[in-house]
């Protein structure tokens, strides 16, 4: 996984203890894989193992527990062990053979522990037998056939090796925005309950909402004399699986799974989303996952510019140098001041004040650039002409058009997709289920698909009659098919509300070139019926690419349709797994006047929350108000949608 280390922890600056709870479970876990790969018996194996469970769940503080020699008292600790950890706890250093052990394990062995569906015991065999010293070594082995043949292996087996390769390959760098979001936010909130820390926020790419993250960066604020004791409380935070360097104001660790209290889940999953991202391997990789993070802590008076610096982009951040040095004055992550001969920290006492990173806008006569937006995408010539927009928020959302029930794959039924919108506080939602041909989401038949609108337009006669304000629309989410036709006859479409047309046909959607796939969905834009592009380039994120397609020209041709009269939305499909108008061309329907209708894609009643990850990208991609159709009233939807 991303960073996994597996080196032994290095010992905290000022034990003992020198090591924490989690610190010697997790060595201990590691051990007893090692020994496994190495050949150990068995015995010896689990007896490493069930000590890492054991302090894991330890309710008592281990470090006292090792000062008074009870450490011995605990069943399932023998002599060895417990002479091991009091060693590590009480002196800071781990035992030579532990140490060794690590030292001469090949690196290629434990790389592939993180091949999903790939253990020690297997990987022992695979050496054994084929010399296999490294995932390249393995994936060839797999390619040539020669995994299949061996005893307890087989053909399948082998085919599911190759693919865990690939997923360990594309996981290795980056997590996805609600993933590396989940873990920030968990760190942050435990990093400001400490004392001594006076402001503490995410930077980095989590703040501009990225759709990808690459490590979490918190700044905190912390008065000078308090650095020392607020650095070893971090320490010993829950979720560290490691430590990678502390000390200068600065700490890296590795955040692991067991940061999070009530354990860690995906949640219900799309069926094509989970296939095409891997499958239980994939829910297995994500759970043993792990994430970087890099926590900053400055003294108060400097924690905005520190902020603003490690929020980045690197691109913005040029900018607003240039910016500063425009008018005579250096600008970096201690401040904005004179040029001078003092440097770091030092320099900070002759910066001009701020606060809040607003402040620093203003000294530069620059209007305050919302993170989302500092990509040096227009953002500065903007902010220098105070014309930047006024971005849309999660108040604005009044309803979205592309959710399942269980007519087709989705999990909720009508009614409590129905009620849950309206708990959401929304007033409107649209429905749109699969149409036949996807018969792998349950596609629904013309028959049920008018059977119900019919309900929806009871529901929403009896609503009405109620003096409730909640409405119901009915669409359907039709495959694109060849030619970029239609999947359902032209009067069964005639009659419901909308069609969010899509593709789904991956494969062959994806062993075609640019030019016919975007004819194909000129001819289906084309169509009268067809209202909104559903998911316009079918990536999913860290699973599979979209197929190609030229949406700059799609967007364009929207954009006349629009103009004259005609409603042609493209989606932005919420989902954290889609993202998909991806934001760099939202801002590109935006320019061309083309309605973005952010729609969660949800297959349940959670799914509907995925709203969240859709509004901040839309932010990031410029939008406002206006350039949605989530904004609207139903009434206006109604008017927009036509007859
Ligand atoms: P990531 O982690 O790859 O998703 O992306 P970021 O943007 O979080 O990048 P990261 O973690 O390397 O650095 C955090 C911020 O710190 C980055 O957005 C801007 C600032 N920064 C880091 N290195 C440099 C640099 O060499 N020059 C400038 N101007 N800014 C930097
Ligand atoms: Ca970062
Ligand atoms: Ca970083
Ligand atoms: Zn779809």
């Amino acid at each position: 996984m991303a960073g996994a280390s597996w080196t032994l922890p290095k010992p905290r600056m000022n034990g003992p203890p020198f090591f924490s709870r989690n610190q010697v479970s997790n060595a201990l876990h590691q051990m007893a894989v090692l020994l496994e790969l190495s050949g150990a018996n068995m015995f010896r194996t689990r007896s490493y193992q069930n000590g890492s469970r054991l302090i894991g769940s330890l309710s008592q503080d281990l470090g006292e527990l090792v000062a008074s020699g009870e450490i011995f008292d605990l069943k399932g600790i023998g002599k060895g062990l417990g002479t091991a950890i009091t060693q590590a706890v009480a002196e800071g250093e781990w035992p030579t053979d532990w140490v060794e052990l690590h030292e001469n394990t090949p690196a290629g062995l434990i790389e592939m522990l993180g091949i999903p569906g790939v253990g020690p015991k297997k990987i022992k065999m695979l050496h054994d037998e084929l010399g296999v010293l490294s995932v390249a070594d393995l994936q060839e082995v797999c390619v040539k056939n020669e995994v299949a043949p061996m005893k307890g292996f087989g053909a399948k087996s082998q085919q599911k090796i190759l693919d865990g390769i690939d997923l360990l390959a594309r996981f290795s760098a980056r997590r996805r925005l609600d993933i590396g979001l989940r873990y920030g936010q968990t760190f942050l909130s435990m990093i400001m309950d400490l004392d001594g820390v006076e402001r503490a926020e995410l930077a980095g790419s989590a703040r501009r909402r990225k759709e990808t993250i690459g490590d979490l960066d918190i700044v905190a604020a912390v008065q000078p004399e308090d650095v020392e004791k607020v650095t070893s409380e971090i320490l010993s935070l829950k979720g560290i699986a490691d430590v990678k360097g502390a000390g200068d104001s600065k700490v890296s660790v590795i955040l692991d799974t067991s940061i999070f209290d009530g354990g860690f889940s995906l949640g219900h999953l799309d069926a094509n989303v989970l296939d095409a991202i891997g499958g239980e391997s994939y829910e297995q990789l994500e759970s043993g996952g792990t994430i970087d993070a890099q926590v900053r802590l400055v003294p108060p008076h400097v924690f905005a510019y520190t902020l603003a610096y490690f929020t980045g982009s690197k691109e913005h951040n040029i900018r607003m140098r240039q910016a500063a040095q425009d008018k005579g004055l250096k600008l970096n992550e201690f401040g904005l001041m004179p040029e001078t001969e003092l440097t770091g920290i030092e320099a900070a006492a002759t910066s001009l004040p701020a606060s809040t990173e607003s402040e620093i806008y203003q000294h530069l006569g620059l209007q305050f650039v919302t993170p989302e937006l500092r990509e040096d995408m227009g953002e500065m010539e903007a902010s220098a002409t105070n014309s930047l927009p006024d971005l849309i928020t999660l108040s604005n959302i009044k309803g979205a058009l592309h959710n399942h029930t269980t007519l087709s794959d989705g999990e909720a039924s009508l009614e409590q997709m129905a009620d849950a919108a309206q708990r959401m506080g929304w007033n409107w939602l649209g429905i749109a289920d699969h149409s036949p041909t996807l018969t792998v989401a349950h596609g629904a038949s013309a028959e049920d698909l008018l059977s119900q609108h019919a309900t929806m337009q009871q529901y929403n006669q009896n609503w009405k009659d109620e003096g409730v304000d909640f409405r119901l629309f009915s669409g359907v989410e039709s495959d694109i098919l060849e030619d970029g036709k239609l999947d359902h006859p032209d009067d069964v479409l005639a009659q419901i509300d909308y069609v969010v047309a899509s593709v789904h046909a991956m494969g062959r959607w994806r062993s075609r070139d640019e030019s016919q796939n975007t004819e194909d969905l000129l001819k289906c834009l084309d169509h009268p019926a067809t209202t909104v592009l559903g998911h316009p380039t079918g990536r999913i994120l860290q699973g599979r690419d979209g197929y190609e397609v030229d949406l700059h020209t799609v967007l364009e041709y929207m954009s006349e349709a629009n103009k004259d009269g005609t409603l042609k939305a493209v989606e932005l499909n919420a989902s954290p797994y889609r993202l998909d108008l991806d934001w760099r061309l939202c801002k590109r329907a935006k320019e061309l006047d083309v309605p973005v209708v952010i729609n969660p894609d949800a297959h349940s009643i959670q799914g509907l929350g995925d709203i969240d990850y859709g509004v901040m990208v839309a932010r990031k991609g410029w939008l406002e108000k206006a350039d949605v159709l989530n904004s609207l009233s139903a009434d206006e939807l109604v008017s927009r949608l036509g007859d």
